[in-house]
């Protein structure tokens, strides 16, 4: 089956409209409550197991000191060590929505998950297009709620109206929003909001929005989330952490470097 035809064109259409005048777009319920059950349990057996070597390091309670971030990490680029992982990735809908929004086919560049137990911090805002540095053109990030999300529990948050800006090199030593660098301004007029979502939820932003999340003020709340990160296969360099890429159906695809630093010169690769 093509990608198009994974979703009704009405649905398609009816997203991309929101996402040029908003910005961002959701897609309700595009992963039923058994695959979210599914992915959680997955990955809490990875945690279980005490993480996977070469790929994903966790501390033990006493090791982490308190810090639950230490103890429950974020898990970059699973789709490198796990098929579940990766199909999540690569789903089906998941790429229909990315061929309407780029209006071409599209390739998976990263994929990450986040346990964000209660307590966690939250990650200062930022543009992904920061990192990605992709040329010509920007990334799509796919964010799916794993859990229901909100302020409390540290849901994303993001700026609409921030879809179209440069990239604000302002905050250079943000160079790491995950661990704490400080916050990208949010421009006079424009207001941050917080979307509810509830599991199996998708939200889709352009690399220039303005995003992040505060911390998880629960006692016992987690806010699961997985996001992949997309460009168009006209895409013709990108950060070299992100290769090899990976097509709808499976297979690796290799990119250029951009190698001249990005918008912001060449303080972060
Ligand atoms: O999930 C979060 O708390 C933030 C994720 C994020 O900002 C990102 O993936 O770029």
């Amino acid at each position: 089956m093509e990608l198009k035809e994974a979703l009704p064109r009405e649905t398609l259409e009816q997203l991309r409209r929101d996402f040029e005048t908003e910005g961002y777009c959701l897609a309700k319920g595009l992963f039923s409550p058994e695959r979210v059950e599914a992915l959680n349990k997955h990955f809490e057996e990875i945690h279980a197991d005490g993480g996977v070597p070469g790929f994903y390091a966790t501390e033990s309670k006493e090791e982490a000191k308190g810090d639950v971030l230490r103890e429950f990490p974020r898990v970059s680029h699973p789709h490198r060590f796990s098929q579940t992982a990766k199909d999540y990735m690569i789903d089906e809908k998941v790429g229909a929505i990315l061929a309407a929004l780029f209006e071409e086919e599209v390739l998976a560049t990263q994929s990450m998950y986040y346990f964000k137990p209660p307590g966690a911090r939250g990650q200062s805002l930022h543009q992904d297009q920061y990192y990605l540095k992709v040329k010509p053109g920007n990334c799509i990030a796919a964010w799916t709620a794993l859990d229901f999300c909100d302020r409390e529990n540290g849901g994303m948050m993001i700026v609409p109206g921030t879809q179209d800006l440069e990239i604000d090199c302002s905050k250079l030593g943000a160079a790491n929003s995950y661990e704490g660098g400080p916050s990208i301004p949010i421009p006079n007029g424009l207001k941050a909001t917080i979307p509810e979502m509830q599991p199996g939820d998708t939200l889709f932003f352009n690399g220039c929005l303005i995003h992040g999340s505060g911390p998880n003020r629960t006692k016992d709340r987690w806010r699961r989330a997985f996001i992949g990160h997309y460009v168009a296969k006209s895409c013709a360099s990108l950060t070299d952490h992100y290769s090899p890429l990976v097509d709808f159906e499976g297979n690796n695809v290799e990119r250029a470097v951009t190698t001249d630093g990005g918008p912001c010169g060449g303080v972060l690769r």
